[in-house]
């Protein structure tokens, strides 16, 4: 942070300070919130627990970080002069470009005064009697707001297994969600990556360019595509801003996933040759990045279909990676999407340089850190440096790991322990006046976060302006509405092919976390159906004077 920016951002709140609304996280979600609220005249705290603002930017700086949705795409639409000044430099953007944006959209918009740095929320209660939430912060601070909203984003809470003798490793180690501010420096370095997840699957070609050794330990392969990123095409982006409000606009609609510009090849992939088929996979994958699967409309439905995808994805690893045995243990067996697809700049290239080595770690596990590297089986790995490029407890660990109690002291924790519930995916029966920002049971990370954060973020503000309006100071999701709610999201994603695999999309990556599909497969229909709940006096809801 520069020192102007620290001179202008909020330090601490006076202990009891009352505010209108409290918001969590100062990510793309907070940012906007923030933006909405005090456009309603409404006193506003962030709490943010990062020393920027940036969010999930602000701390995955690993080497490599870059968004897999479009620039263009990737940004706020909430303010036309910034959509048409901000200039995007690639297709696709590095983290320090996402961050040096969302550190001028808090200039621009004067916000980092209404935002408190270095604060990581503790707790948040909800006392009946006066209808405000208490929040209460890591440094002892205590604050109060009628409404709290919860922009904590789906992946900031980082997932470092247990391993044995985690304490004892003598060398770096680091987590690609938790990179340090300063350059991490691998030259000369005997480096191991624990994971082959995005972030693994970004940071790879680089770490091995600049370690003396790379040593990647790999549970499970994951299908990946090339990015294709490429400098901005300066026509393309002088098109889209001469009528920026009309592309949102298309996007809003569809609220497609991965971003609007593209649509499905609408081909049913099992009624054409193999030699047709692959000449349109040949075509996506020349396209870049996760619009892959595209290629066909059925490929997260049908699973001969997704396979036909698989297999083209395979026989593209067996041809770059030249050793065979190495190309081999790459080829995942899962279903393409499942997990998400990841998109790459050169990852499967990497296993060719000869200070690159694969290690199993399914058949033969991870047991134990030692002094001087790790363990797996009877093969101890000599280290100087071990990056966790292990993930997140997606979607609900921001949530649970802060304690937040509603009616009755009823914690979250209790609510959700068989798994989140939620109306929309924006509230929770028990926990009046808070909302959240692209929770479980919201489209969210199925789709470009940033329209979807926008949308959110909208509906909350309209939400609150009526029942301002309307004198009421309440609202809560009835448990019916939030019963079917939490149906129909299940009952969607059993029609797919998402539940197969064990993703984070399912929390099936943290153990002991209960086994469901997080996101709601019903887009373009969600946009909709929120519109419609507001438009019906919100329907599913309990509106109060407290
Ligand atoms: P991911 O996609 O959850 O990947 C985490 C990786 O770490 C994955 O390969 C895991 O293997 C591996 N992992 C986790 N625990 C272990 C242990 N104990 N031993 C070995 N390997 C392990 O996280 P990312 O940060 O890469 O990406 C998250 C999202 O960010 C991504 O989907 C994009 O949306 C952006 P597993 O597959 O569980 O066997």
């Amino acid at each position: 942070m520069s020192a102007s920016q620290q001179k202008s951002s909020a330090s601490t709140s006076p202990s009891g300070e009352h505010y209108d609304a409290i918001v969590v996280g100062a990510g793309f979600g907070g940012l906007a919130m923030l933006n909405r609220l005090r456009k309603q005249g409404m006193s506003v705290r962030v709490l943010e627990a990062g020393t920027g603002v940036g969010g999930t930017w602000y701390w995955n700086r690993y080497p490599g970080a870059r968004c897999d949705v479009e620039s263009m795409e990737y940004s706020f639409q909430f303010d036309e002069a910034l959509q048409q000044e901000w200039e995007w430099p690639e297709r696709y953007s590095p983290q320090p470009v996402i961050l040096k944006y969302l550190n001028h959209v808090a200039d621009r918009f004067d916000m980092r005064k209404d935002i408190q740095f270095n604060t990581r929320v503790k707790s948040a209660v909800f006392n009946e009697n006066t209808n405000r939430w208490t929040v209460t912060t890591e440094n002892g601070e205590s604050l109060s707001a009628t409404f709290c909203i919860m922009a904590t984003g789906c992946l900031s809470a980082p997932n470092t297994p247990d391993f044995k003798g985690a304490d004892s490793f003598k060398g770096e180690i680091y987590h690609t969600g938790k990179w340090p501010h300063e350059e991490v420096d691998f030259t000369g370095k005997r480096v191991g990556v624990i994971g082959t997840g995005s972030s693994a699957i970004q940071s790879i070609p680089i770490i091995a360019e600049r370690a003396k050794h790379l040593t990647v330990f790999q549970r499970t392969p994951n299908y990946s595509v090339p990015a294709g990123n490429r400098p901005m095409d300066p026509e393309l982006q002088k098109q889209i801003k001469a009528d920026y409000a009309a592309f949102r606009e298309r996007e809003n609609q569809q609220q497609t996933a991965f971003g609007s510009r593209f649509e499905s090849s609408n081909v049913e992939i099992l009624k054409i040759t193999k030699a047709e088929r692959d000449a349109i996979f040949e075509k996506y994958w020349q396209i870049g990045g996760l619009l892959f699967l595209y290629a066909s409309s059925d490929l997260l439905l049908n699973r001969e279909a997704n396979e036909t995808a698989a297999e083209f994805i395979r026989e593209k690893i067996r041809t770059i990676v030249k050793d065979p045995a190495t190309a081999q243990l790459l080829c995942p067996d899962t279903v393409v999407g499942c997990k998400r697809l990841c998109a790459d700049s050169g990852y499967f290239e990497t296993f060719n340089r000869p200070n690159v080595k694969l290690v199993d770690v399914k058949s033969a596990p991870i047991e134990e850190l030692t002094p001087k590297g790790l363990r797996t089986g009877n093969t101890e790995y000599e280290l100087d440096c071990i990056v966790f490029a292990t993930g997140f407890d997606a979607m609900t660990g921001s949530l649970l790991r802060m304690d937040i109690r509603g009616r009755k002291g009823l914690t979250l924790q209790q609510k959700w322990a068989e798994g989140p519930r939620t109306y929309l995916g924006l509230t929770t029966v028990g926990f009046p006046n808070m909302f959240i920002i692209s929770g479980p049971g919201s489209p969210s990370v199925l789709t470009n976060m940033v329209p979807s954060i926008e949308q959110h973020v909208n509906w909350i503000g309209d939400t609150i302006k009526d029942l301002r309006e309307r004198q009421l100071i309440c609202i809560e999701p009835v448990a019916e509405a939030e019963n079917a709610w939490v149906d129909h999201v299940n009952e969607v994603a059993g029609y797919t092919l998402f539940p197969t695999c064990n993703s984070w999309y399912l929390g099936a990556n943290i153990p002991g976390k209960p086994r469901v599909f997080m996101p709601y497969l019903g887009f373009p229909a969600y946009t909709a159906k929120c519109n419609e709940v507001r438009a019906k006096g919100y329907e599913g809801f309990a509106l109060s004077k407290g």
